[in-house]
């Protein structure tokens, strides 16, 4: 068994396969990071680009997400959780318009367990509610994913509207998702960008003055 069949299962959207091999994976001891990585992820990835060639619908599309969230919640439990007092506390949310929440999941789940207090906002946010509830829970982070070239304006939204309030300077904004880059990140102004869940740690680590991210 390797990990690959796992990301080729989830590719061919063989949805007991699927789980089977993930639960056997992680009961021969296989990193639960490399399962979610290299398996779910690049799987549900391939699924995109099928979409992408016209190969899937989005029938297809829909299932290899419904797919993903029924995978990811079995790796979780094999994830250690570090237990301190929380070393911040984040705003993550979807942008306005972007119905896409795995990988914003993924960056959720992976600042919870590095010690992050995160609150969750789940997708189709518009900017003001997102500054609205960041201002409730007086975050220090406001975390923004976008995955549609269509919704990446939707992010610098945000930062304007932080800006016309004068709140700017009260919260690090840090933005990231598939179509999203540095560049993209440093012309609107954000604070930081991370390609994945572990990076988008470590950025926030950074931009918090905190170490030790995992
Ligand atoms: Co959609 N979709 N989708 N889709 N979908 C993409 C994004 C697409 C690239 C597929 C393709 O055409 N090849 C394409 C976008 C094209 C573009 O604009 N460039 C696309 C399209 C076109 C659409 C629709 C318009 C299709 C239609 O209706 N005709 C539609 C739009 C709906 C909407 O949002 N308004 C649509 C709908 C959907 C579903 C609802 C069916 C479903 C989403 C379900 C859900 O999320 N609950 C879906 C899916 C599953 C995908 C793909 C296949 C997978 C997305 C995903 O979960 N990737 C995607 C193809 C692809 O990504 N290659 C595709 C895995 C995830 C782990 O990666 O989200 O990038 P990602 O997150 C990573 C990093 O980016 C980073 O960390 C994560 C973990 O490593 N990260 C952050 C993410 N957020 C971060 C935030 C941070 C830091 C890092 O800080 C705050």
């Amino acid at each position: 068994m390797s990990i690959q069949q796992i990301a080729e299962a989830v590719e061919r959207l063989e949805e007991d396969r699927a789980e089977a091999l993930v639960k056997e994976a992680l009961k021969e001891g296989a990193n639960p990071w490399q399962v979610l990585r290299e398996g779910i992820v690049k799987g549900i990835k391939a699924v995109g680009d099928k979409f992408g060639k016209g190969e899937y619908f989005l029938l297809e599309l829909q299932e290899g997400a419904d797919l993903a969230q029924r995978l990811v919640p079995l790796v979780m439990p094999h994830i250690s959780k570090e237990e301190a007092k929380p070393k911040g506390t984040v705003v993550m949310a979807t942008v306005r318009g972007d119905l896409h929440d795995i990988g914003k999941n993924l960056v959720t789940m992976q600042l919870s367990l590095n010690g992050y207090q995160v609150h969750d906002m789940g997708m189709d946010n518009p900017a003001m509610n997102i500054i609205n509830k960041a201002k409730e829970v007086k975050a220090d982070v406001i975390g923004l994913s976008a995955l549609l070239l269509s919704t990446l304006p939707c992010q610098a939204d945000v930062i304007k509207t932080l800006k016309d309030l004068g709140l700017r300077d009260r919260f690090r904004v840090i933005v990231g998702g598939g179509v999203t880059t540095q560049a993209w990140a440093d012309e609107i102004g954000a604070d930081g960008w991370g390609a994945d869940a572990v990076q988008a740690v470590a950025v926030v680590d950074k931009l918090l003055g905190k170490g030790g991210s995992g």
